[in-house]
């Protein structure tokens, strides 16, 4: 039995099964983790989801921001070119109840290692406790009033994380964090207007934070940024976005020795 935690799909659906035939993907032994963005811009967005639900027991996924966008035009009867396929597929009630229970952070013990994974990332201002719990807070907004959550998610502000914050406002910026994070300021306040590399000041990528964090039994996996190519330079923080939907490949990690698996977009 392997762990594989897989970087941004986004409707590569040929790229998908490319990828599990060279990990040799058991559906019975094997479990798949998406890090996020299963759908949106690629070709086959509904393709994905329908593997994710034929092979709905050996498959855990975190939301990244496309999957949340795809809930919202789900829940708010909007439309989208690239998503209508799914949003007009005859099991739209089973895509939408499966994707509305997806965490925003998951763990797993794997020798003795822990692994963390969430779409963008973990700003160092939390530790794992506290994302832990803000993971489960917006959870439970999915769960109890999603159509509001999901109206009210969209925006910039507040940049900060602040104990204070309640309602949708707390909601915005922890879906923020964990779904569209890339770069921090020096107090921990999103950027997300910066997108490229070129260095800034007081613009840091948010894992040369949060990797002092970590303990040495202690790894975090995201997507998200494809420009990084998957790059971090660092050992305990491993970056899986390797922009398939843009023209490059789709990326796995065994988490039991951490070997990375990749196929080129077709
Ligand atoms: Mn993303």
């Amino acid at each position: 039995m392997s762990h594989y935690v897989i970087g941004d799909v986004q409707g590569c659906y040929d790229e998908l099964i490319n990828l599990c035939s060279k990990i040799k993907f058991n559906p019975k032994k094997d479990k798949l983790i998406f890090a996020g963005d299963l759908v949106n811009r690629g070709p086959k967005s509904l393709e994905v989801l329908n593997f994710c639900l034929e092979n709905k027991k050996s498959i855990k996924a975190v939301l990244g921001n496309h999957d949340f966008y795809l809930l919202y035009l789900i829940e708010h009867k909007k439309n989208n070119r690239s998503l209508k396929t799914i949003l007009n597929a005859n099991n739209i009630s089973k895509i939408h109840k499966w994707l509305k229970k997806l965490p925003l952070l998951l763990k797993f013990k794997i020798n003795g290692h822990n692994f963390w994974i969430s779409h963008a990332g973990i700003p160092y201002i939390w530790d794992f406790k506290t994302a832990k719990k803000l993971s489960k807070e917006v959870q439970v907004a999915l769960k109890e009033d999603s159509y509001n959550l999901l109206k009210n998610m969209w925006g910039d502000t507040p940049s900060k994380w602040n104990t204070k914050l309640v309602k949708y406002k707390r909601n915005r910026v922890i879906i923020n964090y964990f779904t569209r994070m890339r770069f921090l300021d020096n107090k921990g306040a999103l950027k997300l207007k910066k997108k490229n590399l070129k260095s800034e000041k007081n613009h840091i990528p948010w894992f040369e934070q949060t990797t002092h964090n970590l303990k040495e039994d202690e790894s975090i996996i995201f997507g998200h940024w494809a420009a990084l190519e998957g790059k971090t330079n660092l050992d305990n923080i491993i970056g899986l976005d390797t922009g398939c939907v843009w023209g490059n490949k789709l990326t796995a990690i065994r988490l039991e020795d951490k070997k990375l698996y990749q196929v080129r977009r077709k």
